[in-house]
C-alpha cells in the first residue's frame, strides 16, 4: 500500500548547511574537503531551485584541526586517537546544529568523517528526545573506547551518544550527553561490523538490516521495517545520518572505507526518498566523502554528485 506523501516539516522549506570539513575521526586526508566539493557542485543553488531557502554555517571555520591532526602525536587517550580534536570539533558542529534548531531550519551537516556525528546527533537528541535515528552505513559505527581496534573515533560516534563504556570516555568527549537510547537507532546497508560491534547490537536489541536484509526483502520493505522498529506510532521526527559508504563503491568510489557489496545507487537514493515522505525528517548529515581518495576525476564526480542527490532526495525532490 502506497502512503500518501506528507511533507509535514517541510512548510518552511529553510534548511541550514552546516559545513564540518572535518578529518580527525580517521588517519586519512582529503575527507575535510568533502563540503568544499559538495558547495562547489552546487548544492545551495540546487536546494533554492528547489524552493528552499538557504544559510551556510560554518562552526570550524578559524579552527586549525588539521594541522593539529598533522603535528599533535600525543593526542591519544587509551585506544583512541585524536580525541582532543574529535571532542572540539564535534562540541562545536553540536553548538552550530543546535543554533539551527533553534530557528526552525533543518540542519545538514556535511562531514567531513562520520565523528561529526556526535556533534550532530547529540544536538538534535537534546532538543528532540522523542526523535528517532537511521543510522546508513557499511560499517556500525558503534565501537566504544574500549572495543576500538582502529582508535579511529568515526567507528564510535553511536558509542558516545549511546552513552555506552562511559568509564572510558576521554576526557575531551566527557561533553556528550547520553541522549539516545538504543531503542530509537535502526541501522541500514551494514555489511562490516567488528565482532565487539555484533555483540553490542545483539545485547543492546539495536534494529540492524544488513545487506543481507537488503537482498533478502528488498530496500522498501528494510525501510519500512527499519522504521517500525524506532518509530512505531509513526509520529516521531526522524534524523538521517547517512555515510556515503553505504553506497556500493561502484557508484561511490571516493571514501575512506569502502566495503564491496552495498546498495544500489537507486537504493541509496531511495532511502533519502523514502524519508522525505513521511515528512518527518528533522536533521541529516550526509559524510565521508573523501575527493582525495579518487584514482580518477570521474571517481570525485560520482561520489560528490552522490552525496549532493542524497541530501535534495532527503529534502523532497523526486523522480516525477
Ligand atoms: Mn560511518
Amino acid at each position: 500500500m502506497l502512503s500518501e506523501p506528507h511533507y509535514d516539516f517541510y512548510q518552511d522549506r529553510k534548511v541550514s548547511l552546516v559545513l564540518a570539513p572535518f578529518s580527525g575521526g580517521q588517519a586519512k586526508s582529503g575527507v575535510e574537503d568533502g563540503p568544499k566539493y559538495m558547495m562547489k557542485h552546487g548544492l545551495q543553488p540546487q536546494l533554492q531551485e528547489m524552493g528552499w531557502s538557504t544559510k551556510v554555517e560554518e562552526p570550524l571555520s578559524g579552527q586549525d584541526f588539521e594541522k593539529r591532526k598533522a603535528e599533535d602525536v600525543s593526542d591519544v587517550h587509551g585506544n583512541t586517537k585524536r580525541p582532543q580534536l574529535v571532542g572540539e570539533a564535534t562540541k562545536l558542529v553540536s553548538e552550530s546544529v543546535s543554533k539551527v534548531l533553534d530557528r526552525g531550519e533543518i540542519p545538514v551537516t556535511l562531514g567531513g568523517d562520520h565523528s561529526v556525528a556526535i556533534g550532530s546527533v547529540s544536538a538534535v537528541f537534546s532538543k528532540h528526545p522523542d526523535a528517532c535515528l537511521l543510522w546508513i552505513d557499511a560499517h556500525a559505527d558503534i565501537n566504544t573506547p574500549s572495543t576500538t581496534e582502529s582508535g579511529n573515533l568515526h567507528g564510535c560516534p553511536v558509542s558516545f551518544v549511546m552513552g555506552l563504556d562511559s568509564e572510558n570516555t576521554p576526557p575531551s568527549l566527557k561533553w556528550v550527553p547520553h541522549c539516545l537510547k538504543p531503542s530509537k537507532i535502526a541501522y541500514i546497508g551494514l555489511r562490516d561490523v567488528d565482532a565487539g560491534e555484533k555483540k553490542i547490537l545483539k545485547e543492546n536489541g539495536i534494529a540492524a538490516f544488513s545487506m543481507y536484509h537488503v537482498d533478502r526483502f528488498g530496500i522498501n520493505k528494510v525501510i519500512e521495517m527499519a522504521l517500525e522498529a524506532i518509530n512505531p506510532e509513526g509520529t516521531s521526527p526522524i534524523m538521517l545520518s547517512y555515510d556515503v559508504d553505504a553506497i556500493d563503491p561502484l557508484f561511490v568510489p571516493a571514501t575512506g572505507t569502502p566495503v564491496r557489496g552495498g546498495l544500489t545507487l537507486r537504493e541509496g537514493l531511495f532511502v533519502a526518498e523514502r524519508v522525505a515522505e513521511t515528512g518527518k525528517l528533522i536533521a541529516l548529515d550526509v559524510v565521508e566523502c573523501n575527493p582525495e581518495l579518487a584514482s580518477k576525476d570521474l571517481h570525485v564526480v560520482d561520489t560528490i554528485s552522490t552525496g549532493c542527490a542524497i541530501v535534495r532526495c532527503a529534502l523532497g525532490e523526486t523522480l516525477l
